[in-house]
């Protein structure tokens, strides 16, 4: 098939889904156009059957807001008829499912017919999505969608709280590529970052409010002072600035280590521990999946979709939002015994595999044979 990509390219899980699923595509023969405003930071490997297609916007002093959703359709359209695309998938419904639906209406002028399927990651719903001024637009190209998938099956129930739209929404779960995870050689050194007799946290994430990252901070707070540790954060975003106060008054900045973006943070998760991830909502919990795969339980908030991914007292522990006196205590539990620790850590890794792209790439494709195969009336 020749499927076409639309996505966030920068840092944050739709777009490494997006990423890594037109990867493995590719990697089974399909045609692959990714259409994005920069290259997706997880597409650095030549790959015949990739095409990266970029959507440049033009500076022009009339301008206050650059029209990147016009552009993006008309690139749209664009590689529809030159790349002759079957299908075109969109990740993030904002901008995205409404700029696909206008490409789709300027193709269907030209008689030709491009189906398009909207991904929906979380805040897309769960916060963005709830704001009134995109309603309206939201809910019409969500309806008109012609499929339309979410990554867990709590965000789903979200969708058809929050829109009232006829289209059902399947649920197709984030996925991770085991093998990449089973042997891998990190490039980091544990000995950098803690002594051998201290144990390491880690968190990974965009550093916004939903994140609750001072969670992070008390958590590490009240473990440290029972369980010698460190912290490690990884990632960067505009809570740096109350994370860096809040470590300051917790005077416990010296134990932690920020190594900020990671494009891959494989390397750090090799020598984790325990994984910190106490969000406000999260509908799937990417960062929590790369965790386990590289063997580390998670200790997290018990919202939206982790609970599908994060068994309670097998993988980790789920807990209320905000309850980071109870995160401590689990996170303390299971560092205080390292064959609990080691058990914990083989069941987060055998949890992970469930989630292996073998299982959920075949619902992608059979779903684009599905919405290709329906067509729609030109
Ligand atoms: O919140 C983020 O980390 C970024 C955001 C995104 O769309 O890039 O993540 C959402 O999509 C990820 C991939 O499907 C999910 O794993 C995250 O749970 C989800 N974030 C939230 O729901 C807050």
């Amino acid at each position: 098939m020749n499927i076409g990509i639309v996505c966030y390219p920068t840092f944050g899980g739709s777009g490494v889904v997006a990423t890594e699923l037109g990867i493995s595509l590719a990697d089974k023969g399909h045609k692959i156009h990714f259409i994005t405003y920069s290259q997706p930071f997880r597409l650095n490997q030549f790959n015949e059957n990739i095409f990266y297609h970029e959507v440049s916007v033009n500076d022009y002093p009339l301008f206050e807001y650059q029209p990147y959703e016009s552009v993006l359709a008309s690139k749209i359209v664009d590689v529809a008829i030159y790349e002759r695309l079957d299908i075109l998938h969109v990740h993030y419904a904002i901008p995205h499912a409404s700029v696909a639906y206008l490409a789709q209406q300027i193709l269907k002028s030209r008689k030709i017919k491009l189906p398009y399927i909207t991904t929906l990651h979380g805040t897309d719903i769960t916060l963005v999505g709830q704001d009134p001024s995109f309603e309206p637009v939201i809910f019409f190209s969500l309806n008109n969608s012609n499929s339309i998938t979410s990554v867990s099956e709590s965000l789903r129930k979200d969708t058809l709280k929050t829109f009232k739209i006829a289209n059902d929404v399947k649920v197709i779960p984030n996925f991770i590529k085991m093998e990449e995870y089973e042997h891998y050689q990190t490039s980091c050194h544990r000995e950098n970052f803690a002594q051998t007799h201290e144990k390491i946290l880690i968190h990974v994430s965009n550093f916004r409010k939903v994140k609750r990252v001072e969670d992070v901070l008390r958590v590490f707070d009240i473990v440290r002072k029972e369980i010698p540790s460190r912290l490690i954060l990884v990632g960067d975003g505009p809570e740096r600035p109350a994370i860096d106060k809040l470590c300051r008054e917790l005077n416990t900045c010296k134990d932690i280590i920020s190594v900020g973006k990671i494009a891959n943070p494989k390397d750090i998760l090799a020598i984790g521990d325990v994984f910190l991830l106490p969000s406000e909502t999260e509908s799937f919990g990417l960062a929590a999946l790369e965790a386990m795969a590289m063997k580390i339980p998670v200790i997290s908030s018990n919202t939206g979709g982790i609970p599908e991914l994060n068994i309670h007292g097998k993988t980790g522990f789920l807990s209320k939002v905000g309850d980071y006196q109870e995160m401590a205590k689990n996170t303390i539990y299971i560092l205080s015994d390292n064959e609990r620790l080691m058990q914990f850590k083989i069941q987060a890794y055998e949890q992970a595999k469930k989630f292996d792209i073998s299982h959920i790439l075949p619902m992608y494709e059979q779903l684009y044979k599905e919405v290709i195969a329906e067509g729609i009336t030109l």
